[in-house]
């Protein structure tokens, strides 16, 4: 079904930086979507052995990023363009809208470690600023299995310095005693939030993978905060609030 934003998930997103989009997808299509992209994320994992174990924030067996699935797989670029993300994203960022970034995210079996606090502006600041992040459940997103925690009007606090850290950046200072709230998830829905919402996944503690796809939209036409320069090659998405493709 097309989602139509209402006026109080607006007011959410407004408020919290964040709200649910339950249920999206089905269970057939997220199956069939996690299919295509852990031939990637299979070869990724092959390659983080190779090359030791580790690369950037990926971690063999623990957790990988497996990023750019829609512009080297057909099938998964018509579904990020699919009807329904063009209305998500028409409405939450305007008429124009284009993909800025796709990622799987895999979080292993048996983990010792979270994956720590941060906007997602910290990695790349962009303008304009902010953008919109859905991310989407492959699989139930558990308590127990590392779902996505987020800390509810934290984006209001503008983009955050981000300190170094062997698991990834993470956002200073982070003085929010209640740790945010924890945010579980179906198979199929989306959690949208801002690029400035302060969120992290927690520890996988059961024996399967928790699958995870991160798509990222943006207005059209988004460049580098920090020289100006246009993204180039993004896949537009709509144009006049129309699909484009
Ligand atoms: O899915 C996860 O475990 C974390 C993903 C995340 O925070 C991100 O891609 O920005």
């Amino acid at each position: 079904m097309i989602p139509m934003i209402t006026d109080s998930q607006r007011q959410e997103f407004a408020d919290n930086g964040f709200f649910v989009l339950d249920e999206v997808f089905s269970l057939e299509d997220m199956n069939a979507l996690a299919t295509n992209i852990e031939a990637f994320q299979r070869r990724h994992e092959e390659d983080l052995i190779a090359k030791g174990g580790t690369e950037g924030i990926s971690r063999a067996g623990e957790i990988s990023f497996t990023a750019f699935l829609a512009e080297h797989d057909p099938t998964v670029r018509e579904f990020c363009l699919r009807p329904e993300f063009v209305a998500i994203t028409t409405q939450l960022l305007g008429p124009d809208t284009d993909l800025y970034w796709n990622q799987s995210v895999f979080k292993g079996p048996d983990g010792a470690k979270e994956f720590p606090w941060h906007q997602d502006d910290g990695y790349t600041p962009v303008e304009p600023s902010p953008y919109l992040t859905l991310w989407l459940a492959l699989n139930d997103a558990t308590l127990e299995n590392g779902c996505i925690s987020v800390i509810p009007g934290s984006h209001k606090r503008g983009l955050v310095p981000h300190l170094p850290s062997p698991i990834g950046l993470i956002c200073h200072p982070l003085d929010d005693p209640d740790q945010g709230i924890q945010v579980p998830v179906k198979a199929g829905s989306l959690i949208a939030f801002t690029s400035l919402t302060f969120h992290k996944s927690g520890v996988n503690r059961t024996s399967g993978t928790r699958k995870a796809y991160v798509i990222q939209y943006s207005h059209a036409g988004l460049r580098n905060a920090k020289t100006g320069e246009l993204l180039p090659d993004k896949i537009p998405v709509s144009r006049n609030g129309k699909a484009e493709s």
